[in-house]
This record gives structure tokens, C-alpha cells and sequence, in this order.
């Protein structure tokens, strides 16, 4: 189906109503593979069914979910108001995002904050969670469904007084009929985004994550909830493994101990006060025995709940001295990506990189033996096996220095401090979408990199001589 966000923001706008207006269902039929000898075709004849496939995919999906809200929605949907406010306090309840707001509305005169707490729902059953997420303390909610006559009937919750904002920045709730894939960068970032028992339904349940992930900023909720039907059994439960879903995706259940996360090895919060943040009602939630730590299955509203968080930057414990010289690499850094990455010999690096996790990180850099760069620049750091290319094995350990040396410097030593931890690596569809997260990354290293407190970590011994670059 098209995707309210291929249209003009004044057709997207239209609350819950296809910009294209009812549409025919048709049921498409899956080509038959084709089989080519050259493999650019192939890839992307693979490509173009793979497409074909998930139109057809949401197209069912939109008359299952019209047909759920033409009926008895109690029957289809029940508990939906246990839902709704057991999934909103998964999703806020101590959330970093909240105490930011309302530390900076004690700071202005008014008491108002202008910040924003975003909140994306894939899947909008009848409604509830949206207006429930509004009364938590998000102000912008934006719902997402396949089906038209649920996006109808989910809106007219906000019937009224309450009429939800529909255009772009204003507060409230808006609706759009699409696909959480298609789901624009602008519209973000989120702090929040919640499968509402519309994971599993996904044409592909990995590829939807990854996207939502990709539209969230660091410390984001990411809530995952499916019902458990009479009829589903513990094998047909574990059969839809949400924790491996999540395995190479920069998400940590929130109820780890972050000293010992999945994610997090040697590494402590950048913010004390956020460790608070735990089970979130431990009066209605219950572990399942056979089940991983992190899931819950919620008795009052039979669902099984997964709560995750976008890692805030992480500034490791112990700083890392990482001391090479610079060696080839793939020649893609600065030709290709425009972002040129000294490659540290990682033969010399075994002893340090044993401690350290595969991911992105930021610290700062030198050339000690350069009298002109030998001062400490920022610097983002990827150990890892860039997954998004074929070629090329084993652990490279890489360094973008935030500054123009203005020549190379292979052979020379270079000396890296690292301090802290940003994501883990992650497979990008390509070259462009790759770089953009890089940017995205330097970005928070730079802003991370600004504090103090990271300066005064780089060199206790000898002080620290930023370059002015
Ligand atoms: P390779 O694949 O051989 O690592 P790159 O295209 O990644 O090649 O370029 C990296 C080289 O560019 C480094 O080895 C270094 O000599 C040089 N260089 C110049 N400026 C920078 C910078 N700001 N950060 C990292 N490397 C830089
Ligand atoms: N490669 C990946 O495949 N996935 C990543 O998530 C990834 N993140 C990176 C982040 C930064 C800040 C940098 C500098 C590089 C990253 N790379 C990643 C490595 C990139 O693929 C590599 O630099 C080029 O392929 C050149 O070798
Ligand atoms: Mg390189």
C-alpha cells in the first residue's frame, strides 16, 4: 500500500483517511523466482519482489485490521485500557526525556517548556494508548496503521474538546495510514516508539525495528507489546523471539544492570539519576519463569511486554589508551564515505580490544610525534567488522579525527584516548545511509566531547592542549 508520507504533508495530514481514499483490495500473487546468471539483476529482481511482497503483506494486514474494527472491538482488542496505561508507563515512567522537561521548566519564568517529548505508535488498536501517552507526558504522539477504519476509530478518541493537532509540530495526536519503514527522519526523533501488538504482523519484524530505531534519539523507550492469545502456547510465544530480534540493534532492556548489559561491558551510565529507571510497576508485571529477564507478562491485560532503551552516551569507566601505528585499510573512508578513518593496526591492539565491546565510540586523538598535530582532537572511533560491506575480515579498529591534518599519516603512531561508548555497530543498507549515521554520530561525540568533565579525563598527567581546531 502507499505510504502517507509519499504524499504532500496536506494529504498526509488528513487524520486517518488514505490520501488516496478507499483503495481496491487486491490480492497480488507472489512472482515466481526467477533465476538470472548476472547478479546486479538478480539483486534486483530479489529487491522488486521483495516489494511486490510486502505491498501484498500490507494490504492483508489492512483488511484483518479493518475487519478487527468492524466488530466487537472488546472481543478483538480486549483489555484495552489496561493496555493502554500498563504500556504508557513502560514507556515514560522515569523517562530521562520527562525529568529534562520539567528541570527545564522550573528554569523559565513561565514554568512552560518548549521541549518536546515524541512519541511514535505503530499500530493503533483503538486509540487508547495515544491519548494515554498524551496524559503521561508526551506532547507529540504520532500513530501508524495499515488499516483506515482503525485509524477512523482510534482519531475519534480525541473527538470534541480534545481535537488531536494535526499538522506537523503542533501538540497531540495525528494519524497516518503507513508503513513504519516509510516513517521520514523529520518526523522524529522519537523518545519513545511502541509496537502496539503490531510487531509480529510486520512484513519483516527486524527490518521495522531497525527503522524505528534509526528515527529515536539516544535515551529513547522502545516498547514492544503483543497480546498472548487463548490459544498460543509457550512454543508458539517463543517462537517469536523479540530479545533476538534485538540482538544487533542499539537497544538495552531497560531492567539490566547496565555494569553487566548486554551492551555495556566496563562501561558505567553518563548519568547516575538515570539508573533509577526499573521495572515500572511491579505490582501487575510478573517474570516469566521460562523466559529471559527481560520479559514480562502482564496478567491484567494479557500481554507480553518488552521494554528497551537507546543507550544514552555511556562514558566508560575505565578511559581506554589505544597507542598504533596507522596502517591500509579499504581505501573506501575518504574516497567513497568522505570520512577518512585511520586504521590502527589491530595486531599490536590485542590486550585492549578484548575489553571492548564491537561499536562506536568517542574520545580524543594525537599524533605524539608530530609537532604540529601532536595536541588532542576529537575523535569518533569504530572496532568492528563493518557488517554494511562483504569484503574485508576480522576487527579494525578506525579513527575519524575531528580535524584537517591536510596530508595522510600511514606508518606514524597514533595515540587515541577513548571515552565513551555511543552505539553498537549495526548493518546499513548502503553507503549513503551509513554516512548520514556517521554524521549523526560525530554530532554526539562533538556535544559529549564539549563537557568538562571529558577534557579533564584525556591526560591526568601531563594536562590537557586541545588544538583550536
Ligand atoms: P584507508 O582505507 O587506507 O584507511 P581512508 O580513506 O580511510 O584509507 O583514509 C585514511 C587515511 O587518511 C589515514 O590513514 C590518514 O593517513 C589520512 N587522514 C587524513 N585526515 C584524516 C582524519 N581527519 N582522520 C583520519 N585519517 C585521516
Ligand atoms: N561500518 C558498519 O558496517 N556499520 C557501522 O555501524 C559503522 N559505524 C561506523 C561509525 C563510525 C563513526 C566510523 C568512522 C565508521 C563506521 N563504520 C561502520 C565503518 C565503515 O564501514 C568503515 O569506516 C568504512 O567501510 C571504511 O573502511
Ligand atoms: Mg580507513
Amino acid at each position: 500500500m502507499s505510504s502517507a508520507f509519499a504524499f504532500p504533508a496536506t494529504h498526509a495530514r488528513a487524520l486517518g483517511r488514505s490520501p488516496l481514499g478507499p483503495r481496491p483490495l487486491v490480492a497480488r500473487s507472489i512472482r515466481p523466482v526467477r533465476v538470472s546468471s548476472r547478479p546486479a539483476l538478480r539483486a534486483a529482481r530479489a529487491a522488486a519482489d521483495a516489494v511486490v511482497d510486502k505491498a501484498a503483506h500490507n494490504d492483508e494486514q489492512s483488511a484483518l485490521r479493518d475487519e478487527m474494527v468492524s466488530g466487537c472491538t472488546e472481543c478483538t482488542m480486549p483489555f484495552e485500557s489496561e493496555r493502554a496505561s500498563a504500556l504508557a508507563n513502560a514507556a515514560l515512567a522515569d523517562h530521562t526525556r520527562l525529568s529534562a522537561i520539567a528541570k527545564d521548566a522550573s528554569e523559565r519564568d513561565d514554568g512552560c517548556s518548549k521541549m518536546a517529548l515524541r512519541a511514535l505508535v505503530v499500530g493503533a488498536e483503538t486509540g487508547k494508548l495515544s491519548k494515554a501517552l498524551l496524559e503521561h507526558g508526551a506532547t507529540h504522539v504520532l500513530v501508524l496503521d495499515h488499516s483506515r477504519l482503525m485509524l477512523d476509530r482510534a482519531a475519534e478518541q480525541f473527538d470534541g474538546s480534545e481535537t488531536p493537532g494535526v499538522v506537523g509540530n503542533e501538540t497531540g495526536a495525528r494519524f497516518a495510514r503507513a508503513d513504519v519503514c516509510d516513517v521520514p527522519a523529520y518526523q522524529g526523533p522519537f523518545d519513545v516508539v511502541v509496537f502496539n501488538d503490531s510487531l509480529r504482523h510486520q512484513a519483516d519484524p527486524v527490518e521495522a525495528l531497525r527503522r524505528a530505531v534509526l528515527l529515536t534519539r539516544p535515551g529513547a523507550r522502545v516498547v514492544v507489546s503483543e497480546r498472548v492469545s487463548e490459544e498460543s502456547t509457550e512454543e508458539t510465544e517463543n517462537a517469536f523471539d523479540v530479545d533476538a530480534l534485538v540482538e544487533d540493534l542499539p537497544l538495552q532492556s531497560i531492567f539490566d544492570d547496565p555494569k553487566r548489559g548486554k551492551t555495556m561491558m566496563r562501561m558505567t551510565r553518563d548519568d547516575d539519576s538515570s539508573s533509577e529507571i526499573h521495572e515500572t510497576s511491579p505490582s501487575f508485571t510478573e517474570r516469566l519463569p521460562t523466559r529471559t529477564s527481560e520479559t514480562y507478562l502482564d496478567h491484567r491485560c494479557g500481554s507480553v511486554t518488552h521494554t528497551y532503551e537507546v543507550p544514552p552516551l555511556f562514558k566508560l569507566r575505565d578511559r581506554v589508551v589505544l597507542n598504533a601505528p596507522v596502517v591500509e585499510g579499504f581505501g573506501r573512508g575518504s574516497r567513497l564515505m568522505g570520512v577518512p578513518t585511520a586504521n590502527l593496526d589491530p595486531a599490536v591492539l590485542e590486550d585492549e580490544l578484548a575489553g571492548m565491546r564491537r561499536g562506536v565510540y568517542f574520545g580524543y586523538a594525537r599524533l605524539p610525534e608530530d609537532a604540529k598535530h601532536g595536541k588532542w582532537c576529537k575523535c569518533v572511533v569504530n572496532v568492528g567488522a563493518r557488517p554494511t560491506f562483504a569484503d574485508g575480515e576480522g576487527v579494525t579498529v578506525e579513527v575519524h579525527a575531528l580535524r584537517d591534518f591536510g596530508r595522510d599519516f600511514y606508518g606514524e603512531n597514533m595515540e587515541v584516548v577513548v571515552l565513551g561508548f555511543l552505539r553498537p555497530e549495526m548493518r546499513f543498507d548502503g553507503l549513503s545511509a551509513l554516512v548520514a549515521r556517521i554524521m549523526a554520530d560525530i554530532g554526539l561525540a562533538r556535544g559529549a566531547l564539549d563537557e568538562r568533565a571529558c577534557r579533564e579525563r584525556v591526560d591526568e598527567t601531563v594536562g590537557f592542549q586541545a588544538s583550536d581546531e
